[in-house]
């Protein structure tokens, strides 16, 4: 049996890399897919529903694949140093992947509002962290600006190499169904994900792996929807910090997805997602993040109102690990634990009234 090395090595034949590539790789990729149990049978709906439980990669969230792409294109062409503006997860996986390479990092993150795992990471792989008064739109028109005048390379998703690594996760799926699904659940913010995965879905079509394609749906917070609105936010606020973005790089793919493959953008209010979130951690045990849980979110509402119909077979993307927001978390169950003194009779009481 082969060791596991990572999306590159695994689907070499289909990402642009050559045999002397070296390639920057933390054994990315390769994630569960989570057929849910409690949820679909409390819903009372004949849906298969499968998480994609991205959360696993090396730095905890999906774009990891995407990292290993970018890393090594940049440090195949000479590249000393890569730049990116973020919300949180880029950052922490940008910082991992130039430490494993040995080459510098720059990050610059909106003041005070990224989640403190993901802050925790870039600081800990030694990344320049330049924090700006700012949201990550103001982050990215920067680190756009700044490209041109200094010798960094951005591994923002406006880099191709990007989208090309997290394509991949389609293919993934593809392999372990044997068939694509009816639908596709992703939270949307720069809409890199979403256009990555229409592209795996519609190459493994064309290859003649399968010879269908999901419907694509995106799923925004309420606060920061600018695919809903159809026009760019200037002041994006949502609790699920990750997609607290307004002004969407991947616009235009974005919507070619949404006409091709037949699906639809939709929003969710922040106690929707919240909701979603504690429902996957309750009901099935696994923790994602919040802007993750705005897949399910979308989806469980979709499949309510019949909008998805029984009978379907859907895939949403947990994108990100639930204990990168431990803050988010702990807020949301506080007042649920019990304190008590160190005797027996009051862990016993606790037990008892309790079950
Ligand atoms: C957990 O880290 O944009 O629609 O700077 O971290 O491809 O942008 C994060 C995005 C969804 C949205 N879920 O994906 C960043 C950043 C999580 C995320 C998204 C992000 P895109």
């Amino acid at each position: 049996m082969m060791r596991y090395t990572g999306l590159i090595e695994n689907y070499k034949d289909r990402l642009p890399v050559s045999e002397s590539t070296r390639i920057i790789s933390l054994g990315e990729g390769n994630t569960p897919l989570i057929r849910l149990d409690n949820i679909p049978r409390e819903m009372g709906k004949a849906v298969d529903i499968y998480v994609k439980y991205e959360g696993l990669n090396p730095t905890g969230s999906f774009k990891d694949r995407g990292m290993t792409m970018a890393v090594t294109k940049a440090v195949e062409a000479g590249s000393k140093a890569i730049i990116c503006a973020s919300t949180g997860n880029t950052s922490a996986s940008a910082a991992a992947y130039a430490a494993r390479a040995g080459i510098k990092a720059f990050v610059l993150i909106p003041e005070g509002k990224i989640a403190l795992g993901k802050l925790a990471q870039a600081m800990i792989h030694g990344a320049v962290i330049i924090q700006i008064k700012g949201n990550f739109d103001d982050g990215m028109r920067l680190v756009k600006e700044v490209a041109d005048h200094a010798p960094v390379s951005i591994v923002n998703s406006i880099n191709p190499y990007r989208l090309q690594g997290q394509k991949t996760a389609a293919f993934e799926i593809i392999e372990e169904l044997g068939f694509a699904p009816d639908y596709h659940c992703l939270p949307v913010g720069n809409a890199g994900n979403i256009s990555a995965h229409w592209m795996g879905y519609t190459e493994y079509k064309e290859y003649g792996k399968v010879n269908n394609t999901p419907k694509m749906l995106g799923y925004q917070a309420a606060g920061a929807a600018p695919f809903i609105k159809g026009s760019m936010i200037d002041d994006p606020d949502t609790i699920a910090t990750a997609i607290r973005i307004g002004h969407p790089q991947s616009w235009d793919l974005a919507w070619n997805v949404q006409k091709e493959s037949g699906g639809w953008f939709d929003s969710l209010t922040d106690e929707e997602i919240l909701a979603a979130q504690k429902l996957l951690t309750e009901k099935e045990g696994i923790f994602c993040e919040p802007a993750s849980a705005a897949s399910i979110a979308g989806a469980m509402r979709d499949i309510k109102s019949g909008k998805i119909e029984e009978g379907s077979k859907v895939v949403c993307t947990l994108t990100g690990h639930g204990l990168k927001d431990p803050d988010t978390a702990i807020s949301q169950c506080k007042d649920e634990m019990i304190n008590i003194n160190p005797v027996m009779d009051e862990v016993r009481d606790a037990i008892l009234n309790n079950m």
